[in-house]
């Protein structure tokens, strides 16, 4: 059996990460890990899809169109509001993205960062950036400004896009070594009703800003003080992308946001959650009692 590579960092990339709070991994991922998800993303559209066609909105589910157009079109001819009925990011249950959070490679680096012992936090997001739509421009914020209360240390978010990612369909925007800094007082922003937290310009600072467009499959890891943004997808097609977090098994587990999963551990390796127990919602798995009938 070929061995599966590893995605463990090294040294520099560690001393990177610390030193200006984010890393990018160019192709972390190959197409056959990447798959799975995608059939989860594409199983979402088809259920889009169905439900536009029953309500009159589309005459054709356009079922044969390409992964990274397909979205884009059934909604070519609707309004963002129409767009931003289904949400401007999905976290459901379906096996692929499970299959993702799981992936050795990930954890790898993740473990390189801190240990192995790795809670994969709730808070996980498939983003399906649209053409046109301004809610897929995502203002300046931290993400521990959702989390605000919780996690004294880092949460670790992993940021995949399953399609190039690029300036034109709106890359991930980062400012370096900002993840030193406090929680910044944030707002919640106006414009596009989708409730995301916002920092405004003069709270910005003068670091200068880095735009991190990547190949599909990259990923980039930062800390969740570090100052990011998005820009508007002006492409035709869709800007897919995922973002994933982890953290220490001994933080705040979070569960005003969901329930997490136990990724990784070399001290309960029999505790590492399954499949049916993510399905059921269960951190950990347990051994399930016998249902005699
Ligand atoms: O995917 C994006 O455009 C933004 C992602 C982001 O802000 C995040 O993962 O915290």
């Amino acid at each position: 059996m070929k061995k599966a590579e590893s995605g463990s960092l090294t040294k520099e990339q560690v001393d990177f990460y610390n030193e200006e709070g984010y890393l990018v991994l160019p192709r972390l991922l190959t197409d056959e890990d990447m798959a799975p998800a995608k059939d989860a993303m594409n199983q979402k559209v088809s259920m889009i899809a169905d439900e536009l066609y029953r309500a009159g909105l589309i005459a054709d589910r356009l079922a044969d169109r390409p992964f990274p157009l397909r979205l884009a079109e059934l909604f070519r001819h609707l309004t963002a509001e129409d767009f931003l009925k289904h949400g401007r990011s999905w976290r459901d249950r379906l096996p692929g993205y499970f299959d993702l959070m799981c992936n050795p490679k990930i954890l790898d680096a993740v473990e390189s960062l801190i240990g192995g012992e790795l809670f994969a936090n709730p808070v996980y997001n498939t983003r399906p950036k649209i053409p046109k739509v301004a809610a897929g421009a995502v203002p300046w914020h931290q993400d521990k400004s959702y989390w605000p209360d919780a996690n004294s240390n880092p949460v670790i978010t992993v940021w995949i896009p399953l399609v190039d990612a690029t300036e034109v369909n709106g890359c991930l925007h980062i400012k370096p070594r900002t993840h030193k800094k406090r929680l910044l007082k944030w707002h919640q922003e106006q414009m596009t009703g989708t409730g995301y937290t916002a920092l405004k310009d003069r709270q910005l600072g003068k670091t200068a800003t880095v735009s991190l467009p990547v190949p599909a499959g990259s990923a980039i890891l930062f800390n969740d003080r570090c100052l990011h943004m998005s820009t508007p997808n002006n492409s035709n097609e869709v800007r897919w992308s995922v973002d994933l977090r982890y953290q220490p098994t001994d933080q705040d587990p979070m569960i005003a946001h969901g329930v997490g999963f136990l990724a990784r551990s070399c001290r309960y390796p029999d505790k590492v959650a399954k499949l049916a127990d993510w399905l059921e919602g269960r951190a950990e798995h347990v051994e399930q009692p016998r249902r005699d009938n």
